[in-house]
């Protein structure tokens, strides 16, 4: 007897395009606080490298005393460091951009957390010592290829003000979930910079170089920055830290309900301070009840959040989410376009029809 196959029942990855791997975390399907390796969020500019890890060493040259490459085995020695993390790129809900933003039209999914364990850039930076003149810390990964804009060949590197390499949070992880990295978040060894956008955060790093001024890479200087003009690059600054945001999971837009009562859930998460309130409408921004928040907010983390809702009249219902922080950030109900749709946070929205 032939057999069919079973429908598919579980969460997987939404794809955006597969040479580079762009590809999203299901994120209305995330029941916990941690993410799966299997349903993390991919992000590359290029192929995935290759490399041998039985060679891998860790230089760290340049504006220091003592330059000195790390084996892994030194690394794993060293006192650790544990942090629950939320990875967002940076380009996470450009999809809502109006007019439309060049990039990856990612929707709600860029976004992933899990516990990262490594060792703090500061102790290995007790290692080689640091010359005054030092400014930036440079992260090269070992992926590498074109840019449309030059027929050069360049890896993916990204440099960090040498105040924010050395926070004790700013680490070069080793473990994700307690396990190796996964290879496609890049093992064996990636800079977790808790707080900021996920382009921070470099996979597969190849060596770490100290220069004495800006680095003016394409990561750095091209992309990854907020043009707030369509026509030039006036008012231009960097991408960092993460925006305060939301994202409504359940339920899921357009989706079909019937009267009753129901848990609207979601996650809330910023990129300084914690989470301090989340507000929730049901009738389209003009009046807010608030949620009530599932976990206690921690610095790096999203915080999940709840409100109960009896709706017993049939109708269509925009029900939106907002999130306050520490800081009094709050988010904006129109987002801050910009030329490369970065750090898109207005209110979430979606429509859902009781009959
Ligand atoms: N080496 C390397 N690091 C990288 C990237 C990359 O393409 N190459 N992409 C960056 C961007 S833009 C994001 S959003 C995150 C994605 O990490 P993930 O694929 O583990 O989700 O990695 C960052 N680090
Ligand atoms: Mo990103």
């Amino acid at each position: 007897m032939k057999k069919f196959h079973q429908p598919g029942v579980k969460p997987y990855l939404i794809t955006k395009s597969l040479n580079p791997e762009n590809q999203e975390t299901p994120i209305q399907f995330i029941n916990n606080n941690i993410v799966d390796g299997n349903l993390f969020y991919r992000r590359n500019h290029f192929s995935y490298p290759h490399f041998t890890s039985s060679f891998y060493f860790l230089p760290i040259h340049g504006f220091v005393h003592t330059p000195r490459t790390f084996s892994l085995q030194e690394i794993y020695s060293l006192p650790s460091r544990t942090i629950k993390v939320v990875l967002e790129c940076s380009g996470d809900k450009r999809d809502f951009f109006e007019p439309k933003a060049f990039g990856e039209q990612w929707e709600k999914g860029a976004i992933s957390q899990g516990i990262w364990k490594g060792v703090s850039l500061r102790t290995l930076l007790q290692y080689t010592g640091v010359i005054d003149a030092a400014k930036e810390l440079v992260f090269e990964g070992y992926d590498y290829g074109e840019r449309p804009d030059s027929d050069q060949m360049v890896n993916f590197s990204r440099s960090l003000p040498i105040e924010k390499a050395l926070e004790p949070d700013t680490i070069i992880a080793y473990e994700y979930n307690n396990q190796p990295i996964p290879f496609k978040h890049g093992f064996p060894l990636r800079l977790i910079v808790p707080g900021w956008y996920a382009m921070a955060s470099v996979k597969w790093i190849k060596s770490i170089t100290v220069i004495d001024k800006e680095f003016k890479g394409p990561y750095q200087t091209v992309d990854y920055v907020y043009y707030p003009n369509k026509e030039d690059d006036s008012g231009k600054f960097p991408v960092t830290t993460i925006n305060v945001n939301s994202t409504i999971q359940y339920p899921l837009n357009r989706q079909l309900l019937t009267t009753g009562l129901y848990h609207i859930k979601g996650i809330a998460w910023t990129g300084k301070g914690s989470i301090d309130k989340v507000e929730i409408s049901l009738d389209d921004g003009h009046t807010w009840e608030t949620c009530q928040l599932t976990s206690t907010s921690e610095k790096y983390s999203w915080v999940s959040w709840n409100y109960q809702w009896e709706v017993l009249k049939k109708g269509e219902y925009t029900i939106k989410s907002k999130a306050t922080d520490s800081h009094a950030n709050v988010q904006p109900s129109k987002p801050f376009w910009n030329r490369k749709g970065y750090g898109y946070n207005a209110v979430d929205h979606i429509k859902v029809k009781v009959e």
